[in-house]
């Protein structure tokens, strides 16, 4: 589907409502609250000794700083900052020349995004450590980081969506990762009157491609109504071929929703067969739709990424695919849907309902065979409440948003608006424990909690307001996830800990999944960048009109060259730097006076390109900036910038342009 291919330089609810939005509990902050255990026990259980190593890798979603944070358990040590939607100027991302077509979309190249959920790659229904999925929610996008490298390899855009948000759950052999779109739409885009919403704007959900690295695509999009879709989960065991998806507003309100979009006493959880959708598309079903969308792939060898435009997409509808979606009425205005992990229950959040409503899978499928339905929307057939009915949560508390697992019989639900995770048993639905947040919790997690192998050990709470727990630090205070034990009877907070950006979903994985596969260096010599210098003699300068290039190597302690003479003011130059260390964690730095991108860091074997438009004359100094060395300090140069049309000839140290192609062959090895 992919027809141009773009490329660098060188290839390139009234009064309830008002409480949920204003009425966040504030918990008296007592010494030791409910829930909490004696400071001396609760640090011994979170206490990573010096030396010593965290049991799980955790991936909290960094909300609108566009990144991912990853972060050690239980110890809450911020271990890396992965930057997948922003620029990062710490690495480079998003500036080199490299990595900018990541960032890549019909819209442009967009600086920043909206982090919200990730999900990791699955194997069997249970987390494998291969990748971690994110999603984009202003400007509808999926990225995969490599878990071996902790890199975004990977994104693609998701066309006819608006808002991204309930997105990138996984099915669980990794076959899909889904984009249901928050904001219904005129799709395709249309210049319409808002007042048309009913009659002209739609939803959509796709289905991307994700068991290929480097060959993400949408394989099909199903249109839905126009309402809102949240989130969503894969099923699991008997459920598997399934996936659920939470829709509000089913009063398809276009203004002031608050109030208009929370007057129904149910809103659906759609049930989707993918299979069966999937079987669709792959007898070519539904319509071939005009698209633009962005698939960016770093290349394994080259690290450059590269950007393709996709131009059709698949679209379904339910009349084109019957018996593929199914709506499950739900109360009220439902956010999350999680699934147990038996795959046999499917458990909502109603955000403004008062109890937690737990659907039946079996049930479901009985009453799709009796076909017991209520009625239909847009040709889908919606499921007797009552018929689908596993039980209900009665009087969880307020705001029931998230529901996670332990694996041994236990479901956590958090509470907004009452500031609480409830603990409840599947099967009998009875509340055996609460413990408090501090404060408003949104999404929970669970290491492994939505997979069929929870580790029950423990949970993180991650928290909208943040109040008086940490130091103060202006008008933002710092933003907050909490740690409780949950491997006994009753939770017992352990730890809170900041985090970068506004944290919403998470995934922990037992770290020894993750270490195992953890790339130390790039190999020089399968190393195919273009640029790559890969040793010191092939080094130089060569002019081409207004553009420079400088191939340049990094190694312990100097570049080479480390003088360059002969540049013009408002030449081009760029620096491709090849880093020719071998060794496990000694990225080199480099960064130039007056440059108005960021730094490079430049991974071991990797070569990355910095952008330089000089615009005075004068002598410009360049140095490393990773620390990497007793003689770091000493790994500095010089670029000398002379005025446009002057005689100067373009040098390396004192090796003329010209005599190095030929110096280049002789030492070519
Ligand atoms: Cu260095």
């Amino acid at each position: 589907m992919s027809v141009t291919r773009r490329t660098g330089w060188f290839l390139a609810a009234a009064s309830v409502v008002a409480t949920v939005a204003y009425g966040f509990a504030c918990a008296p902050a007592s010494k030791q609250a409910a829930g909490t255990i004696g400071a001396a026990d609760a640090a011994s259980k979170v206490y990573v000794a010096p030396g010593q190593k965290d049991e799980f890798y955790a991936f909290l979603s960094g909300g609108f700083s566009g990144q991912v944070g990853v972060y050690g358990l239980p110890s809450g040590r911020l271990l890396k900052i992965v930057p997948v939607f922003s620029q990062f100027p710490e690495n480079g991302y998003g500036y080199s020349e490299e990595t900018k077509p990541m960032l890549e979309t019909s819209f442009g190249n967009i600086p920043w995004d909206d982090l919200h959920h990730t999900a990791l790659s699955q194997t069997n229904g249970e987390d494998d450590g291969r990748w971690l999925f994110v999603n984009a929610n202003n400007t509808p996008r999926i990225g995969r980081v490599n878990l071996a490298t902790f890199e975004t390899e990977e994104i693609l855009q998701i066309p006819n969506s608006g808002g991204n948000h309930g997105s990138p759950f996984i099915t669980s052999n990794t076959e899909y990762t889904i984009a249901s779109t928050r904001f219904s739409l005129p799709i395709p885009q249309a210049d319409v009157p808002i007042a048309d919403y009913k009659k002209a704007f739609k939803g959509t959900i796709s289905f991307v491609k994700a068991s290929e690295p480097g060959k993400m695509d949408v394989a099909f999009q199903l249109l839905v109504p126009g309402y809102d879709y949240d989130l969503a989960r894969a099923g699991k065991g008997p459920s598997k071929d399934w996936m659920f998806f939470t829709s509000y507003n089913s009063e398809q309100a276009y203004e002031k929703l608050e109030v208009n979009a929370s007057k129904a006493d149910k809103d659906f959880i759609a049930a989707v067969n993918w299979k069966s959708l999937e079987a669709c598309a792959t007898a070519g079903k539904g319509e071939l739709w005009p698209a633009n969308y962005a698939h960016n792939v770093m290349d394994e060898f080259t690290r450059v990424a590269t950007t393709e435009f996709k131009k059709q997409v698949r679209v379904l509808t339910p009349a084109s695919c019957p018996n593929s979606i199914y709506f499950l009425p739900t109360p009220k205005s439902p956010h999350g849907a999680d699934v147990d992990p038996s795959g046999e229950y499917i458990v909502a959040g109603g955000k403004l309902a008062t109890v937690i409503p737990v659907h039946s899978f079996a049930k479901i499928q009985k009453a799709i065979a009796d076909k017991a339905f209520e009625t239909a929307v847009d040709g889908i057939p919606v499921l007797k409440y009552d018929a689908i009915l596993a039980g209900e949560v009665k009087d969880p508390g307020l705001g029931p948003l998230h529901t996670e697992f332990d694996g041994k019989g236990y479901a956590y639900t958090s509470l907004f608006i009452s500031s609480e995770v409830v603990k409840w048993k599947l099967g009998t639905w009875e509340i055996v424990d609460r413990a408090p947040t501090y404060y408003s919790i949104g999404h929970l997690m669970i290491p492994g909690g939505a997979t069929t192998k929870p580790s029950g050990k423990y949970l993180v709470a991650m928290n909208k307001i943040t109040k008086d727990r940490y130091l103060p630090t202006g008008p933002e205070l710092a933003q907050s996830a909490q740690l409780y034990d949950i491997s006994g009877e009753k939770m017992k907070l352990l730890l809170d800990f900041p985090t970068v950006g506004e944290p919403h979903y998470a995934n922990a994985i037992l770290a020894s999944k993750v270490q195992a596969i953890q790339k130390k260096f790039y190999s020089i010599a399968d190393n195919k960048h273009p640029m790559a210098t890969k040793s010191e003699p092939e080094t130089g300068v060569s002019r081409s009109g207004k553009v420079v290039h400088v191939r340049m190597t990094a190694i312990r302690s100097h570049f080479s060259p480390d003088n360059i003479e002969g540049v013009q003011v408002g030449d081009t130059v760029l620096f491709h730097i090849t880093n020719l260390e071998q060794d496990w964690d000694i990225p080199h730095g480099f960064a130039i006076q007056g440059a108005t991108n960021a730094e490079l860091l430049i991974m071991p074997g990797e070569t990355r390109t910095l952008k330089w438009v000089p615009k005075a004359l004068g002598v410009y100094p360049m140095y490393c900036t990773d620390f990497c060395s007793a003689l770091h300090q000493e790994m500095q140069g010089y670029v000398r910038v002379s005025p446009v049309g002057s005689s100067v000839p373009l040098m390396a140290n004192t090796v003329k342009a010209q005599g190095q192609a030929a110096r280049a062959e002789k030492f070519k090895h």
